[in-house]
């Protein structure tokens, strides 16, 4: 099965990830992987830290002439900001903030210094599972999937900005031009202006980020149990990232005011795209975000993720010392403003990696020629249904 872990604290050496599990033979884009990583640092209203860090993927093991080999790929991201040890540099924290792991993680692990969970807690380890996102986008591209992630609102600004698979390469485009990774300059603008309230306020700002992936064949994932169902595994995912409180695929929430006549897509079927991975059953549109039953249904898959603002406030927030249980302000430590824009980064790569090790599973094998075959066998068969005539016929 393809996984991944990571490890790594946030002022430590730096982060590791290790992916089991590739395929061998996949060629990776290390422009690709490398410019995911800067685009994750990158973002208004970011921190300090961002401008001490490069972060790069240095390949540890499981690569040879740029290829993998089938062993575990390790890769690792270097902390120039390293300084666990040094105690005058990273001082215990014992003013937890509201919203961080900080009170949970001090209880749970027996310590009145929030360091030993904030460390792991923070949001540099999203800098791993973008790694990790970006090596699978290398085998979703193989087979030609591809998709992109951005911000649809940060605070109240909000764009509604329609991504389709005819506009979705000027939409990144768009995206790429927007300092706040929204493929919209008027909104962009507001945002901007949010964040820049939110920090002479102390104050901070979250948002909603959206991924789409595109030419998804039908049948990633599965109905027969609730573990490979797509919808479950992507929830996860999204619902892992650091600072996420919510997660929709496509109408999401709002189906509940809807009828099932508005909800659910009609399905057509247009003989001159059988060629196509959906092969030639299109919708009239695509409420269902493109999964049903658990499963990629042919259509883009649609994915929003909420995240709140974070914890980490200029003026603190009321809490406890845990050594005096005196009340006090919250910590401030180095944070940013906003890393909602990094977070469409995040989301977008930890939903390829469920994309990526959904399509392994279906077509497994040692080798991506081997993928690549099962992939193309699979859509040949599919196209040509029905094999038989009927059995049984219902009057
Ligand atoms: C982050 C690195 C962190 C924070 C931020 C995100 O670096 P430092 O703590 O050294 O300033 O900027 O982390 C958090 C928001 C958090 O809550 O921990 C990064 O690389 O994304």
């Amino acid at each position: 099965m393809l996984d991944y872990q990571t490890a790594g604290e946030s002022h430590g050496p730096g982060l590791v990830t290790t992916i089991t599990g590739l395929p061998a033979g996949l060629e990776l884009d290390n422009d690709f992987i490398d410019g995911e990583l800067a685009r994750r640092q990158g973002g208004y209203g970011r921190g300090g830290r961002q401008k001490i860090e490069t972060d790069r993927a240095e390949y540890l093991t499981g690569i040879r002439r740029g290829k993998t080999t089938g062993s575990p790929v390790t890769i690792f991201i270097k902390n120039k900001d390293s300084r666990l040890d040094d105690l005058e540099r990273t001082p215990p924290v014992y003013r937890p903030r509201p919203g961080h792991a900080d009170l949970a993680g001090s209880v749970k692990w027996l310590t009145t210094d929030c360091r030993e969970t904030l460390e792991r807690a923070s949001a540099r380890e999203t800098a791993a599972r973008v790694a990790a996102g970006a090596v699978a986008r290398c085998l979703l591209n193989a087979v030609g999937i591809d998709g992109l992630g951005f911000v649809r609102q940060i605070h109240t600004a909000r764009t509604g900005a329609e991504i389709t698979p005819d506009n979705w390469k000027q939409m990144r485009d768009a995206r790429d031009a927007s300092d706040t990774y929204c493929p919209d300059a008027e909104i962009t603008e507001r945002q901007r202006e949010a964040i820049r309230q939110a920090k002479i306020d102390k104050d901070t700002a979250g948002g909603i980020v959206e991924a789409h992936y595109f030419n998804l064949p039908i049948g990633l994932g599965s109905s027969m149990d609730w573990r490979t169902k797509l919808d479950s595994r992507i929830g996860a995912a999204v619902m892992g990232i650091q600072a996420f409180k919510g997660v929709e695929i496509g109408m999401g929430f709002e189906c509940a005011s809807r009828r099932g006549s508005e909800v659910h897509d009609p399905i057509q079927f247009d003989a001159s795209r059988t060629d196509e991975p959906s092969l030639g059953f299109t919708r009239t549109r695509n409420n269902a975000g493109g999964l049903e039953g658990g499963m990629t249904n042919g259509s883009p898959l649609v994915v929003k993720g909420v995240m709140k603002p974070i914890a980490t406030l200029l003026q603190g927030l009321p809490s406890v010392n845990l050594q005096t249980k005196q009340p006090e302000q919250s910590q401030y430590e180095r944070s940013d403003v906003s890393a909602v824009s990094a977070a469409s980064v995040v989301m977008e790569h930890v939903i390829g990696f469920e994309l990526a090790r959904a399509l392994v599973e279906k077509f497994a094998g040692d080798s991506m020629t081997e993928l690549a075959e099962a992939y193309a066998k699979y859509l040949e068969i599919a196209r040509s249904l029905p094999l038989d005539p009927p059995e049984t016929t219902l009057a």
